[in-house]
């Protein structure tokens, strides 16, 4: 299978840590070269999977259910509710910081002129408060799309938005994130600029 990637994407980095939980990631071809991606996903965003079938898969949301199916390894997306809804719930609040820090992330690359200081501190609040959240949820060390989620969101604000100090706002919250970057899953995909 063929996974068109960016290195430093939280989002493929998502991907990329269920693929090594569920023992698969040797199965994927990363695929960097982009020009063709909106020929496969009409959003030409990465992660966007092509299975060995052909089969389309967009986005990390469904690529990782769908990883969830081969392998073997944690359940990442329970099944039942009230669990299943609860897991989601904090992928979406992960999610939504990793969107807010890439928004803010592009919003600094324009010309400075063009930076509209409001919308970096909107999306800022997203971020703070995001991360205060997932620091009043018992992330537990289990391995699901939540946990992983909030590994890959932590992981891209500390590497590209190191003047958010969340560490010291949320020193059991930096606990749980250093332990959870230990896992091979975590040090086999941490972003590098190109
Ligand atoms: N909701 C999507 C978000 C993916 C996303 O925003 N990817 C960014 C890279 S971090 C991207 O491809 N941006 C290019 C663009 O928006 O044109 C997902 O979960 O896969």
């Amino acid at each position: 299978m063929k996974l068109y990637f960016s290195p430093t994407s939280p989002f493929v980095r998502k991907v990329m840590v269920a693929a090594h939980e569920r023992g698969v990631a040797g199965d994927i071809e990363c695929v960097s070269e982009l020009d063709d991606l909106h020929a496969k996903n009409p959003l030409a965003k990465v992660p966007t999977l092509v299975t060995d079938g052909g089969q389309v898969l967009f986005d990390s949301l469904v690529i990782v259910s769908w990883l969830g199916a081969r392998g073997s390894g944690p359940n990442l997306i329970p099944e039942e509710p009230p669990l299943r809804d609860e897991v989601l719930c904090r992928h979406a609040l992960a999610d939504g910081i990793m969107e807010a820090a890439v928004a803010s992330v592009m919003e600094t690359r324009r010309p400075t002129e063009k930076q509209w200081q409001g919308f970096l501190d909107h999306q800022r609040g997203k971020i703070e408060r995001g991360i205060a959240a997932l620091a009043g949820v018992d992330l537990q060390p289990v391995v699901d799309i939540a946990t992983i989620s909030a590994g890959a969101a932590l992981g891209y604000v500390t590497f590209r938005l190191p003047a958010i100090d969340w560490r010291s706002d949320h020193p059991e919250l930096a606990l749980w994130y250093d332990n959870f970057a230990q896992r091979p899953s975590m040090t086999a995909t941490v972003p590098r600029s190109p």
